[in-house]
């Protein structure tokens, strides 16, 4: 199984994109609404088919990316009744049985956090998504949302400590910079719940954490709710000028199809030299020539009041041409998806030499 960590810095949350090699299908832990352009770009770029979203609780600190994710690839939405929740497709309660591929996830409850709590198990009990019952040498907070310590020391003990040791600990967070632990780490050195901690030590520790709420709890409670979706029920993420795809690289792209179409609506800018400009590959007609290396300098030449698509040899310089051009306030801006090369390629117009 391949697992890649997804961390969003505003929460600090982690999200996990989980694939099957084989067959390509793919599950995501705990997606968050503001990275939803990163993660479908990577999920894109991986050739992956995302199969489920799955929730580990109700958040309280960040919105769901889940409906986003439903939108864009007409995943399912997997997450604990209990909360009942809008648009959940798959009710996650114990013993609940995820598969995509070859690969299965088992739906453990752990309450006490949240009571809708539940932490992922793969089919060999190698890892361990425990969202925010168990953290890197911490625990969820059990102060709001029905949470309870008593009922989260159980969880921990015996749903989690009772996985093998070399199992590896995913957390839902992390707030000081760590990655991953495992279950024998944190039976041992658990500040909280390790070693021979007791019921008691473990509820008047999490009693007296005196933590502010989440800045974002009272938008996200309800938002989580309807599983994402905004009030409204619009999608956000598209600009509505045109069909423009971040990259994971982070990078705005338009297809060169769309551009041809679309030639008299939009301002052109090619950063190549004025040799390659005027060279074999031809230039957009009615371009403007503006090369990379004096673009930061002259990116006020750049007209603020139409789309603006910028064009180099295959894309890449181009890409950090729309970069500096969106830093130095040009509202739309997007990278012609594999520059002149690929126009070339498809036969599209260019203009006079
Ligand atoms: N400061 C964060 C809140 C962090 C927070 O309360 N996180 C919850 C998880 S949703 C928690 O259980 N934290 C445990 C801890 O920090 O020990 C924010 O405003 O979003
Ligand atoms: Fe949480």
């Amino acid at each position: 199984m391949n697992v890649r960590p997804l961390f969003d810095p505003s929460s600090s949350t982690y999200s996990y994109l989980l694939a099957d090699e084989q067959t390509r299908q793919a599950v995501l832990i705990v997606p968050v609404f503001e990275q939803h352009a990163r993660d479908a770009a990577l999920i894109r770029e991986l050739e992956l088919t995302l199969r489920y979203t799955l929730e580990t609780h109700c958040h309280a600190d960040h919105v769901t990316g889940a409906w986003l994710m439903k939108e864009a690839f007409g995943s399912q939405l997997g997450m604990s009744p209990s909360y009942h929740a809008r648009n959940v497709d798959v009710p996650l309660v114990h013993g609940t049985q995820v598969t995509f591929g070859s690969e299965a996830l088992e739906v453990r409850a752990t309450p006490g956090h949240t009571d809708g709590c539940v932490s992922f198990v793969t089919a060999d009990r190698a890892r361990v998504f425990t969202g925010d019952a168990l953290l890197i040498r911490g625990a969820g907070r059990t102060d709001f949302q029905q949470g309870s310590a008593h009922l989260l020391f159980r969880s921990i003990r015996e749903q989690l400590f009772t996985l093998p040791d070399s199992c590896v600990v995913y957390p839902g967070h992390d707030y000081q910079g760590r990655t991953l632990s495992t279950i024998g780490e944190e039976r041992r050195y658990n500040p909280r719940i390790g070693g021979d901690a007791r019921e008691e030590d473990f509820v008047g520790y999490m009693r007296n954490l005196g933590l502010p709420h989440p800045k974002q709890m009272a938008i996200a409670v309800p938002a989580n709710l309807r599983g994402g979706e905004p009030e409204g029920g619009k999608s956000p993420t598209t600009p509505a000028w045109g069909p423009v795809v971040m990259t994971y690289a982070g990078q705005p792209e338009i297809p060169p199809e769309w551009v041809a179409q679309h030639r008299a609506d939009v301002h052109v800018v090619d950063v190549r030299s004025a040799a390659e400009f005027h060279a074999e590959l031809g230039h957009l007609d009615g371009s403007q020539l503006l090369p990379l290396d004096e673009l930061r300098a002259r990116a006020g030449e750049v007209p603020r009041d139409r789309p603006v698509i910028v064009v180099c040899q295959t894309g890449r310089r181009s890409a950090l041409a729309a970069q500096i051009l969106a830093s130095a306030g040009v509202p739309q801006v997007a990278n012609l998806a594999g520059g002149m090369v690929t126009w070339r390629l498809l036969g599209l117009p260019t203009g006079p030499a």
